[in-house]
């Protein structure tokens, strides 16, 4: 039964066709589900209330197609997407299935290889711009070592500035305006992964040519991980204006890479990310495409993927009202102001460096031993967002 959490496209939820197209192979075993044709995946998304589909050049054309094949392909595909009235925000490139990139691409010290994936990801961002996308993403997911013997880390980070500096210039001397997002991950599938996370890719943007068109796509099983926070990594990248997409799932701390349906661990940690994207808190939200970056466990048919795809949108939608309320309560806002409260104009006295700044601070009556009396009620604010969470007293 319809209810207000149903997934509507104006919600802007969207899914990579590897994502409710994977078959469930694992290390361990083989596929358990049937390819589900991308035009069929479309109509799925259509049905389930989604807003656009994602894809990697080779999820839609098989490695190696010919000119014309790959024309006919995307042809059929555009058709499904006016067809179902779906959109592709983004586009990526697959640069680590193919055994050329097993010691990476742009960080492959083989510059032969390194030419060969720039020419790829030139085809995949000239598809994606055929199918409407203004983003894409580039993971690195082979861009790392098993051995530090191989190479200088040093040099790898070269490279890899090399061509993402080439593939902005040529971007921009197409007269495209695209947005670049870089995916961190820590490791898997290599032992150690460059650049392990959003903060490592926040500095390295800083340092490319064309920064300005660069910025992150976080993705909450790569920070969690390592036992990061998800949240604190989105709020730095939108802090700088970098978040430009964001791969929505779960995970379990120190676990591989699980890709979990969103919301269905670390629920605090998903509450307080979308708090955070709504911008139901202090500041304005994030207003791109919400991508679901996960898959259905290994036990579903065909069936539970829409399940899961499902779970995914409503999830988050329920999520974003348990914020909204959360915000929206009289004791939360007091507790905040209470502790963001300053009585004697001190803040303004921080914000900038002047000798009157500075000789202000000296005169200020501060003794630590007051400072340090008032309890913050952190306690009774997280226990109201655990309740809000759960539905109590709503
Ligand atoms: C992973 C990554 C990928 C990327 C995708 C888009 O760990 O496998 O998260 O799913 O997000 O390749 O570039
Ligand atoms: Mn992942
Ligand atoms: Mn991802």
């Amino acid at each position: 039964m319809a209810d207000a959490f149903d997934p509507v496209p104006a919600d802007q939820f969207t899914f990579g066709l590897w994502t409710v197209g994977n078959p469930g192979a694992d290390p361990f075993g083989p596929r358990v589900r049937p390819t589900i044709p991308p035009t069929e995946i479309v109509a799925g998304l259509a049905r389930a209330g989604a807003y656009g589909v994602n894809l990697h050049d080779n999820d839609l054309i098989p490695f190696g197609a010919s000119a014309a094949e790959r024309d006919r392909i995307v042809a059929e595909f555009k058709q499904a997407l006016s067809d179902h009235g779906l959109v592709v925000p983004m586009a990526t490139t697959n640069l680590f299935s193919h055994p050329v990139f097993r010691d990476g691409a742009f960080t492959s010290s083989d510059p032969r290889v390194r030419a060969f994936a720039l020419r790829k990801t030139m085809a995949a961002i000239e598809t994606g711009i055929e199918l409407g996308a203004g983003i894409n993403v580039f993971w690195g997911g082979r861009e790392g070592v098993e051995t530090d013997a191989a190479r200088d880390c040093r040099d790898a980070i070269k490279w890899y500035r090399e061509c993402l500096d080439f593939l902005c210039a040529w971007t921009k001397e197409q007269g495209w305006s695209q947005r670049f997002a870089l995916e961190a991950k820590p490791n898997e599938p290599r032992g150690d992964i460059y650049l392990a996370t959003t903060g490592h890719m926040l500095h390295f943007i800083e340092t490319l040519e064309h920064s300005e068109m660069c910025g992150v796509n976080p993705e909450v099983a790569h920070e969690n991980m390592p036992g990061l926070s998800m949240v604190h990594a989105v709020a730095q990248a939108m802090e700088a204006d970098k978040l430009f997409h964001i791969d929505l799932n779960a995970q379990k701390i120190g676990r591989y890479d699980q890709d979990l349906r969103f919301g269905s661990e670390d629920v605090k940690g998903a509450f307080f990310l979308v708090r955070l994207l709504e911008g139901t808190g202090a500041y304005p939200g994030y207003d791109g495409p919400r991508h679901f970056d996960a898959h259905a466990y290994r036990t579903e048919d065909v069936a539970g993927v829409w399940d899961f795809a499902r779970g995914c949108m409503r999830s988050y939608k329920i999520l974003a009202e348990r914020a909204r309320c959360f915000d929206a309560d009289a004791e939360v806002q007091q507790i905040l102001a209470d502790n963001h409260a300053d009585p004697y104009g001190v803040a303004p006295l921080l914000s900038s460096y002047s000798p009157a700044h500075h000789q202000a601070i000296l005169d200020l009556d501060l003794d630590p031993e007051t400072l340090s009396q008032p309890g913050r009620r952190y306690e009774r604010l997280d226990q109201l967002a655990f309740e809000h969470l759960l539905g109590v007293g709503v």
